[in-house]
């Protein structure tokens, strides 16, 4: 059994339900349970800008899946919830990032843990340091706290003031 972290986005639809059907799904699957789950943030888009503002939370959850069948369901769960690649990194009902996965460095034509920007990305370091700021990110060999301090948390602002970090209170919003 090993914790994995996972970054969640959605900046098309009903982007809060779109977070909790990816949350429930996750956790329904048979190996998958997830044991926290971040505030839900309002952040700005980075990379492609001109798109509407996202909703990102992170994850925490326990698995007996590889790295790669994580990723398989993961992104299952984008195909059923109708997750349609156009944009490179432009709007999308749902994307499902693995941040963190035990303290694994990954690196295969499908994956690359931790994920490759997670450094520089606030809407990633944010929610993850809530839940998750003595985790060590492997390749840096640098607390989330430490990689959040460098980045900053410009861009990123807790979603009408919302703050929990189990699932069934993410769940009930
Ligand atoms: N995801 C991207 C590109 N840009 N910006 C924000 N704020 N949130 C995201 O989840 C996001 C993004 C590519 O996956
Ligand atoms: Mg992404
Ligand atoms: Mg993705």
């Amino acid at each position: 059994m090993v914790t994995a972290y996972l970054s969640l986005g959605s900046n098309i639809g009903d982007t809060k339900r779109n977070l909790q059907e990816a949350v429930k799904m996750l956790d329904a699957s048979p190996s998958i349970e997830v044991t926290k789950v971040s505030s839900i943030y309002e952040t700005d888009p980075v990379g492609f800008t001109d798109q509407q503002v996202f909703l990102n939370i992170v994850a925490e959850v326990k698995t007996e899946l590889s790295a790669e069948s994580l990723l398989d369901e993961a992104q299952r769960i984008e195909q059923s919830l109708g997750r349609e690649r156009k944009i490179h990194w432009g709007p999308r009902t749902i994307d499902l990032d693995i941040l963190l996965y035990h303290s694994d460095n990954i690196q295969s034509d499908r994956l690359t843990v931790p994920h490759p920007y997670m450094r520089e990305r606030s809407f990633v370091l944010v929610p993850l340091n809530e839940i998750a700021a003595e985790a060590v990110h492997p390749a840096s060999e640098k607390s989330v706290r430490e990689l959040l301090n460098h980045t900053g948390s410009e861009g990123v602002r807790l979603w009408k003031e919302t703050v929990h970090q189990h699932k069934e209170s993410f769940l009930a919003l």
